[in-house]
């Protein structure tokens, strides 16, 4: 009996300084380059760093410009930006502008190899609307691994419209970014990537959300309206966000630009790549949790029990108030008829087992990624419909293509619900038909072709990718 009473007086000890280390890291910033402070001429170093996720405990971890993550860029619309990549990783790598509409041979797919010590001089020409976007590696069959490490950050644009709204627009103060990832640690240290043949199915799905680099962390905002921007950064795994107390709270933006209205919603699912601007109601002056619940990687697995960790506590500093508002209109959405598209393409993400019962490939319409294989070819400024569902497995996909912005037409034979008719680059498909309705502006020739895939980056890095040109 005594020492039932102990192991549990140690148990409840050990909990309470769990619970102690909990929600006490401040959320970190990503630092902001505006390219306009800049003269549009910006450098971002790729380095290896020792990240602190915890006190006094270095993980061997990449970032730019410093130890995780890199910084946030700001550009505007109708600007070209000059940003120098320099690659001390030791290794080769490519810097890849997910959802930036610019031609192939500045988009940083696996063609735009850059060597070690190696500087990408480019010219990023910004000619598309107000949106969240993001940089990240993309070499071929090294995707995974160095995202894992730390490789990403995010490029913002503003335009006309996103700067004359009443939005808050305070970076880090009542506009924060949240890089949402997953990552395991053994006694505080990060676990370096590596991948199983039994991983490989599910894609690598670890056990600790970390925001921006930080562990369970916490923001102070200024009473009001607060402003998120989502990305989900991780390598594999699709969550649930919501807020712990069930409250609404409103979709402003999808990957490619603001909704025409804020829609109100209770739950945000998101796939990684994704990327969901919200607005959160603080006047009331109460802390509110932001929660993600792990969904299951398989259609079949049941939805109850899941795993609900906080993303985030978001307390409120009272003698502050954010200027901005909740606008009821965002944006005018100028979308295309399915009658005026000239080509409509089928793509099945396929997967296959061995005896195992272990995914040992993947790929799209039977064919597994190959840079010397261009498997469409677009014409620039045509209207097209993509089909696309997962054609074998119990899994869904987010897929995603380079170069452009989409809307969805229909999933499972429905029209896409108001949350999700903004312009979006990523989207998660299941065994039944997504269609979506594209067209693109921009060029990408067969040296330098785009890339459309899976952004579970183990699938990726699997051969679930396919290039096209656009000419
Ligand atoms: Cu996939």
């Amino acid at each position: 009996m005594n020492k039932l009473f102990f192991a549990l007086m140690l148990f409840s000890i050990i909990s309470c300084n769990e619970k102690a280390k909990q929600d006490t890291n401040k959320l970190m910033i990503p630092e902001l380059i505006d390219s306009r402070a800049f003269n549009r001429d910006i450098q971002l170093t790729l380095q290896n760093g020792q990240h602190e996720f915890y006190p006094n405990i270095k993980s061997n971890t990449k970032g730019f410009n410093g130890h995780y993550l890199g910084p946030t860029i700001r550009f505007y619309k109708n600007e070209s930006t000059r940003i120098r990549f320099t690659n001390k990783i030791g290794e080769s790598t490519t810097v890849h502008g997910h959802g930036l509409h610019v031609e192939g041979k500045v988009d940083g797919g696996p063609h735009n190899k850059i060597l070690p010590n190696q500087t990408w001089d480019i010219i990023l020409p910004i000619k598309q609307e107000a949106s969240t976007n993001w940089y990240h590696p993309h070499l071929m069959g090294k995707t995974a691994e160095h995202v894992h490490a730390g490789l990403a950050g995010l490029y913002i644009i503003e335009d006309d419209n996103s700067l004359k709204l009443p939005l808050p627009k305070t970076y880090g103060v009542d506009d924060i970014p949240l890089v949402i990832q997953d990552r395991d640690f053994t006694n505080g240290k990060m676990v370096d990537y590596s991948i199983t043949e039994e991983e490989n199915m599910q894609g690598k799905r670890e056990g600790t959300l970390i925001v921006n680099g930080t562990v369970s962390p916490y923001v102070k905002v200024p009473k009001g309206w607060l402003r998120l921007r989502l990305l989900n950064g991780s390598n594999a795994r699709i969550y649930d966000f919501h807020l712990k107390s069930k409250q609404p709270f409103y979709k402003i933006a999808t990957e490619g630009g603001f909704l025409e209205e804020p829609i109100a919603i209770t739950n945000l699912k998101m796939a990684p790549g994704e990327r969901n601007e919200i607005m959160i109601n603080m006047s009331n002056g109460q802390s509110k949790e932001l929660m993600a619940t792990f969904l299951p990687p398989e259609r079949r697995m049941l939805s109850i029990g899941l795993t609900k960790k906080r993303v985030l506590e978001i307390r409120v500093d009272s003698s502050k108030v954010s200027n901005g508002t909740l606008p009821n209109k965002l944006n005018a959405i100028h979308t295309w008829k399915k009658e005026e598209a000239t080509t409509t393409r089928i793509f099945e993400l396929l997967t296959y087992w061995n005896d195992k019962g272990n995914a040992y490939a993947m790929d799209i319409n039977g064919k597994s990624m190959n840079m010397t294989r261009i498997d469409e070819e677009v014409t620039k400024g045509e209207i097209e419909v993509w089909r696309i569902r997962a054609g074998s497995g119990m899994m869904d996909h987010p897929f995603h293509m380079h170069g452009t912005s989409f809307l969805i037409v229909s999933q499972n034979g429905k029209p896409p619900k108001p949350e999700d008719k903004g312009w979006k680059d990523v989207v998660i498909v299941n065994h039944r038909w997504t269609e979506i309705i594209v067209k693109f502006n921009f060029e990408a020739t067969k040296k330098f072709p785009y890339m459309y895939h899976c952004h579970i980056l183990e699938h990726e890095d699997l051969g679930m990718m396919g290039q096209f040109t656009v000419e």
